[in-house]
């Protein structure tokens, strides 16, 4: 079955939101090529891009706004969020054009993160109409979820998107993905990882985060980009990374949280809001949520 047959029970402009991103996807992963090395510019966050998070970017903005379905679209390369008044729909989009591009120099796999609301996309997590990321990998594919199951397609010879595995559920297993530096780990964090390693959990991570929990969607465990000595909010953005990610591995049966809460409850103050994450199976989050409330009692 292919992407546009499985959408079709979907709202109208959900469902072409969905295959509009899916289309500008396949020419993100045609322009690998192309475009290796750096640009010239930093994004909102002081990183330098690549030539390709400049071009995603563009491509992906120019493409949504002509489609005339998105209202307003945040995207992680842009300092405001962007209103298009001639929208016919009021759809709402975060996008993370290429994340984990700091590894499109060493060719690992790199992916595109879009959160889908209806209206404001200053909102919690917990409201969003649903979630999608594409994967450039060995394959592309586009894992997508409208809260009627997590579902993945993979992008054949003949240019479609064909349905590969449907109501994807997160395992149980032991695999841990641990972002930032140890020696500047907190107390609780400290023990949470500590306990993993003791129980045998394997380290897998890349520095591609829609990687990373590509790859724990799939084989169970839990990765994190944690609170750390020098940011106390860690590094990920809530809005265009930990939300959208949050939601789809939430609705595979896992969770998300920044360490104490759920982290699709927090509605965001700004684009560029940065929180701390642990997204996996629900034992792994229940896990640091229960060391954090030891931690402070
Ligand atoms: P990006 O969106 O600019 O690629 O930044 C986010 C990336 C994540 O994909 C990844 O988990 C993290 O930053 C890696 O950071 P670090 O190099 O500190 O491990
Ligand atoms: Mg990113």
């Amino acid at each position: 079955m292919n992407l546009e047959t499985h959408l079709s029970e979907h709202d109208e402009d959900v469902k072409q939101v969905i295959l509009h991103v899916s289309e500008v996807a396949k020419k993100i992963s045609r322009g690998f090529a192309t475009r290796q090395g750096v640009s010239d510019s930093s994004n909102i966050y002081g990183e330098r891009q690549v030539a390709m998070d400049v071009w995603a970017d563009e491509l992906l903005i120019s493409e949504l706004r002509g489609s005339k379905l998105v209202r307003h679209l945040a995207s992680e390369e842009q300092p405001d969020v962007l209103t298009f008044e001639d929208s016919t729909s009021d759809l709402g989009l975060t996008i993370d054009p290429l994340d984990g591009s700091s590894l499109i120099g060493v060719n690992l796999a790199v992916g595109t993160i879009v959160g889908i609301y209806r209206g404001d996309v200053l909102s919690p997590g917990e409201g969003m109409l649903g979630a999608m990321y594409v994967l450039y990998g060995p394959l592309t594919t586009l894992t997508y979820c409208l809260r009627e199951g997590v579902h993945e397609f993979a992008l054949d010879d003949n240019g479609d998107f064909v349905l590969q595995e449907e109501n994807i559920v997160i395992p149980e297993g032991k695999i841990y993905a641990p972002g930032a530096l140890r020696r500047d780990y907190l107390p609780a964090h400290r023990g949470f990882i500590e306990r993993l390693e003791a129980e045998g959990y394997k380290l897998r991570y890349s520095g591609s985060f829609v990687a990373d929990v590509h790859q724990i969607l799939h084989k169970g465990g839990v990765f994190t980009y944690p609170a750390y000595a020098g940011s106390e909010m860690g590094k990920l953005r809530l809005l265009f990374e930990a939300a959208p990610m949050g939601f789809i591995v939430s609705q595979a049966g896992g969770a998300v949280s920044d360490g104490r809460r759920d982290l699709l409850t927090i509605k965001p103050e700004a684009v560029s809001q940065r929180v701390p994450v642990y997204i996996g199976g629900k034992r792994e989050i229940t896990l640091i949520e229960g060391m954090h409330k030891e931690n402070t009692s």
